[in-house]
């Protein structure tokens, strides 16, 4: 037996030391952090967006909730075929335009006679979101819903008691159809049937929401769960804050250009959705068969969202059938395709990494492991890292994560090449969040640096990798 009072203490306190010294070090948060859901929000990356509804079969954008709803019916309906389409997209989930801002539930409300039940659509019978929330849950997909507060068809619209309407629809939507995600608010407050705006309890509106789906993420202008982008057209800003001043931020907000960069420095985590559709319209019109956005355009959105730390919210409009048109789907499948052909070899798979410092317990391998769980975390603002290959290769595109759990820090970067015997810069950006992918001329190496220029606390990465992307 291990006879302690006999070991030198010299001895015994140098193992204390030294056991002290394997420990890792403890990384503090830094501003304002992302929560549990919220991480795994940025995780989603890409998910549908769908508009269906009376100006699916109308050729309008805004209805003005005096259409006759028996112009709802499709003739096809077929969630399963949208949920198949969204899985084989590569897709992770589906947010629905439960109600627009004419006012018609494509469930039937108690709370309106404006609804799929006053539809020709099965004898007035169906529910969209029942066949829609089931055909996700069997697909293994996120089940999200749009809800438009402005109601031009409620004739308690612009009355304080359409508040508690809206509540209880919010409650109808959400307490009826399992687990659901997101809820995205619209910003968008126009006059009801009888001339007058709404003043919106927003706060009860959350907590409405909270109450029934506690891990959901609240969209709006400024969150709280996360914020619009600032433009329909699918890009983040270059320079791209997950934080937000959120309490001077609200639905509506005039100064919506803050919203694509953000507020640096923002008192809460409130990250960017960049939500675009793949036609001119959000909803579907037959003229429009023929302008779904080409794969060079899809894949300019996917680097300017996703590539910069956003993401994606595509809408897919449903037809008049009730189902996804062809050339909508064709174009989705070619835009899979593309983007798992840009990322299908990771060139770092063989290399070697070296930090300038790690702090203990946080290598610099952690960044090549390809789980942007676990970190690498350097002392100051100034680190850099190099990578090493094998042999060499060539290149055009690298994708580099912070630790968001941590917080967001870096501020400025950038990437140097080995050529002809020194390093050269191809590039320099801003902000990296939980992604960013930078493409640059294609360049043939075998080691490169990443510099981080500017920090606003010591830094700590959570993945690098790089391709030879199309
Ligand atoms: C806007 C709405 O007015 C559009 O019709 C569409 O739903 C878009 C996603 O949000 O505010």
């Amino acid at each position: 037996m291990l006879n302690l009072s006999a070991m030198p203490k010299l001895f015994l306190l140098i193992m204390i030391v030294s056991f002290g010294a394997c420990k890792p070090s403890v990384l503090e948060p830094y501003g304002a952090t992302p929560s549990a859901s919220q991480l795994d929000w940025h995780d989603l990356n890409y998910y549908m967006f769908i508009h269906f509804g009376p100006n699916t079969f109308t050729n309008v954008e805004w209805g003005h909730g005096d259409e006759d709803p028996k112009v709802f019916n499709p003739t096809a309906l077929d969630c399963r075929q949208w949920a198949a389409t969204a899985k084989q997209a590569g897709m992770k989930g589906i947010i629905i335009t439960a109600k627009h801002h004419d006012g018609f539930c494509l469930w039937p409300s108690a709370y309106s006679t404006h609804t799929v039940r006053e539809s020709a659509w099965k004898n007035g019978q169906g529910d969209v979101l029942r066949e829609l929330s089931d055909a996700c849950r069997e697909y293994g997909l996120k089940f999200g819903v749009y809800l438009s507060p402005w109601d031009r068809n409620h004739p308690q619209y612009g009355t304080p008691e359409y508040n508690q309407v809206f509540v209880n629809m919010l409650g109808e939507v959400l307490g009826n159809y399992g687990e659901v995600f997101e809820q995205w608010f619209d910003g968008a407050n126009g006059e009801g049937p009888n001339g007058k705006r709404q003043e919106y309890d927003w706060v009860l509106f959350n907590n409405t929401v909270y109450k029934h789906q506690p891990n959901a993420i609240i969209f709006s202008d400024g969150g709280p769960g996360c914020r619009w982008v600032g433009n329909e057209r699918g890009y983040a800003g270059e320079t791209n804050w997950c934080t937000l001043n959120a309490d001077s931020v609200f639905p509506g907000f005039p100064n919506y250009e803050e919203l694509t960069p953000g507020h640096e420095d923002g008192t809460h985590w409130v990250p960017a959705e960049c939500d675009v559709s793949i036609r001119p319209g959000w909803f579907y019109s037959p003229d429009t068969d023929d302008k779904v956005k080409s794969l060079e355009a899809l894949m300019d959105i996917y680097y300017g969202s996703i590539g910069r730390g956003g993401n994606l919210l595509l809408n897919i409009p449903v037809d008049r059938r009730g189902l996804i048109h062809p050339n909508d789907s064709i174009r989705l499948m070619e835009f899979r395709e593309a983007i798992d052909k840009a990322f299908a070899d990771n060139l770092v798979k063989n290399a070697t990494i070296k930090a300038s410092f790690s702090k203990r317990g946080y290598p610099a391998e952690n960044l090549l492991d390809e789980n942007n769980r676990t970190y690498w975390a350097a002392d100051s603002g100034n680190a850099s890292l190099e990578i090493q290959f094998p042999s060499p290769i060539t290149l055009n595109t690298l994708l580099v994560q912070e630790g968001i759990e941590y917080g967001q820090r870096v501020k400025a970067f950038a990437i140097d090449v080995w050529k002809d015997g020194q390093y050269q810069e191809v590039e320099q950006q801003t902000t990296i969040g939980y992604k960013r992918i930078i493409r640059f001329e294609t360049q043939e190496t075998d080691h490169i640096r990443i510099r981080i220029l500017e920090s606003k606390a010591s830094p700590i990465l959570a993945g690098i990798s790089a391709y030879l992307a199309d």
